[in-house]
């Protein structure tokens, strides 16, 4: 597959998911590298590789994995002094993030199983690899569990997460979005997966999250974050906000009947924001912890980051 191809399948979420964004598009940055000509000048390599890495970056706006994946791999890449040097790097640096990334994905199925007691009835949203290893896993430890899970409109992922619950040989139950309120009552715990996290420890994730949060606290339920390190976003330590991605109306409404209700306009945003006060704990491959620790998550695991920042804050001020 080319970059292009690629970029496309993340825009038109052939290829979606957090993780799987990040780890393809980390796989099609590598791969893409070796079809750049060798001209023996590495200024013309790194030109032609943070090109292909702004192709990536424009896909969808809000999974921070995507931009942390590419610094992660870029970021030694950039300082190489010689072509072969960079292309050295860029394949070890992709080769590394892949295989951790996949290793963190592990880790946090067990110690997200470790959290769900046996005979629990877990709800989850959407179609996340982290939140679903967890469930899986605790299945494999012998415990006794059940699912609820919702359909996730406009793009369905439920029945993507539906079918492996079934693969699994979980008893799961199928629920319209609207339904979470009212099944919460027989719901113990609620586990979902993560786009970005903030510094405050706010969690973006799918649209409808916030609210399953909501009812979830309410009805005194725990709610669990399951999200691998790269997954935080300290761009947040200096204000910025995370862009909720909004996708076409037509997703929603056919065009035809939009066309037909000029009074009509319909919004169709993808992740919503749900604040710390409503996240128990965030299940990461470094540990289980409470959302307020997000910037500890930030200083240790994505120190390079908090550099960058810095040094951006310093040129700011001899201005
Ligand atoms: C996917 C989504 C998932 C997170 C985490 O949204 O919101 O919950 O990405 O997934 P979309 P994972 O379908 O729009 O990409 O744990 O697999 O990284």
């Amino acid at each position: 597959m080319t970059l292009a191809e690629t970029a496309e399948k993340i825009k038109t979420m052939e290829i979606r998911g957090a993780g799987k964004i990040a780890r393809e598009a980390v796989s099609a940055l590598r791969d893409h590298a070796e079809t750049i000509p060798r001209t023996g000048d590495v200024k013309t390599f790194l030109r032609e590789l943070e090109y292909a890495a702004g192709v990536l970056l424009a896909t969808r706006p809000t999974a921070v994995s995507l931009p942390n994946a590419i610094q992660i791999v870029m970021r030694d890449v950039r300082n190489a002094k010689t072509e072969e040097a960079a292309r050295c790097i860029l394949n070890d640096k992709a080769n590394q993030f892949i295989w951790s990334s996949r290793t963190a994905l592990d880790r946090i199925s067990v110690m997200g199983a470790n959290h769900i007691p046996n005979g629990s009835v877990i709800m989850t949203h959407c179609n996340s690899k982290a939140a679903l290893g967890s469930i899986i896993e605790a299945k494999n430890q012998g415990k006794d569990i059940e699912v609820y899970a919702t359909e996730v409109r406009p793009w369905n992922q439920g029945r993507l997460t539906i079918k492996t619950l079934n693969d699994n040989k979980i008893p799961t139950t199928y629920i319209v979005d609207s339904a979470v309120r009212s099944m919460m009552k027989d719901v113990d715990l609620v586990i979902v997966g993560a786009d970005a996290i903030t510094v405050n420890g706010a969690v973006v994730n799918k649209i409808g999250t916030s609210q399953i949060a909501l009812a979830a606290h309410e009805a005194r339920k725990n709610v669990i974050v399951t999200a691998e390190t790269y997954k935080f976003a300290p761009r947040t330590i200096l204000g910025e906000l995370i862009q909720i991605e909004e996708r076409p109306q037509n997703e929603i409404l056919p065009d035809e009947i939009a066309a037909s209700l000029p009074f009509v306009k319909v919004k169709n945003p993808v992740f919503d924001v749900t604040p710390a006060e409503y996240i128990d704990m965030i299940i990461t491959e470094a540990g289980a912890l409470p959302p307020h620790l997000a910037y500890t998550i930030m200083r240790e695991y994505l120190g390079w980051g908090l550099d960058e920042l810095q040094n951006q804050f310093l040129s700011m001020e001899k201005h």
